[in-house]
């Protein structure tokens, strides 16, 4: 799947909900770039295991919306309180702050709506599926991520940190990869290696993260840099820039390596999406 096929699949169902202010504030965060990695992982896992790209695109597009709620609600004055986003000013500013916690609710909500019409495959397997995108999302998933986030404080040790990363970041990441086994029909065992290996994505994704935030400008990264502005505790400054991206490395690796060796899944389309995500500059 190319990201731009994708989001003109996303851009055509986000357009059928009625035209309305906080729509307009939904499709300007939506179609604002981003990398678009969580739909296409799970394009990856479902094309490794031979289903056409359409089974697939319901939940693409729903990963995608929930995602960008994450993100205009963790801007908000409220959360972290940030002005650039995608290149873009933020959805609050860009809008008011009320548009945009409904503009985070629209595609939350959205987002199950969408994935629900799932075609091609079984009532149960998308019953699976929606579970495991609502648990992920939920307070025992990313919200609780960002709720332990919230309350980090001086004390948050590297234990402590990478509860938080789990939940907030490798939740996020986790699901396309589950997902996309319990799309192609996968035993419990291999939906639940799948699960592992995304939360060890995650945790690389999320020491990435942190260290292109002390190496690059906001503006190289389309984002501001609120963790310094905030006083955050991050990997980088919990380990050291090297020994962060030692264990980064270490985590994509070893996730390839896992990823080769699952029976009957053709790994190509994925780790060539992963490598580049591990040598990305933004
Ligand atoms: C508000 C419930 C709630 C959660 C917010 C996503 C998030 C949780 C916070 C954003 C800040 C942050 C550093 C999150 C960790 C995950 C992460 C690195 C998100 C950015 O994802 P990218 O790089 O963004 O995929 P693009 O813009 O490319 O889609």
């Amino acid at each position: 799947m190319k990201k731009s096929e994708f989001e003109e699949k996303l851009k055509l169902t986000a357009a059928a909900v009625k035209d309305s202010r906080v729509k307009e504030a939904m499709l300007y965060s939506l179609m604002a770039g981003g990398k678009r990695i969580r739909p296409m992982m799970l394009y990856a896992v479902t094309e490794g295991y031979g289903l056409p790209a359409e089974t697939a695109d319901a939940f693409a597009c729903a990963l995608e919306m929930i995602h960008t709620y994450s993100l205009i609600h963790d801007d908000l004055p409220a959360m972290d309180n940030d002005d650039l986003r995608r290149g873009r000013p933020t959805c609050h500013k860009a809008f008011d702050e009320a548009t945009a916690i409904l503009a985070g609710d629209g595609l939350l909500t959205y987002a199950f709506e969408t994935a629900v019409k799932t075609a091609g495959i079984s009532a149960e397997q998308v019953l699976k599926g929606v579970r495991i995108l609502a648990g992920d999302a939920g307070p025992d998933g990313m919200v609780l991520g960002q709720c332990l986030d919230m309350q980090e404080s001086v004390q948050t040790d590297w234990k402590a940190l990478q509860t938080i990363h789990h939940h907030k970041t490798g939740c996020l990441l986790s699901a396309p990869l589950e997902i996309g086994a319990v799309l192609a029909g996968c035993d419990e065992e291999t939906c639940g290696l799948w699960r592992q290996i995304g939360f060890d994505i995650g945790l690389a994704f999320q020491l990435q993260d942190d260290i292109l935030d002390v190496e690059k400008t906001a503006a190289e990264l389309g984002k501001s840099n609120s963790d310094e502005r905030n006083e955050k505790v991050t990997g980088v400054s919990l380990l050291g820039i090297e020994k962060a991206r030692t264990l980064m490395n270490q985590l994509y690796d070893d996730s390839f390596a896992k990823i080769e060796k699952i029976k009957g899944f053709e790994s190509d389309a994925l780790t060539g999406l992963l490598r580049e995500v591990q040598h990305r500059n933004h």
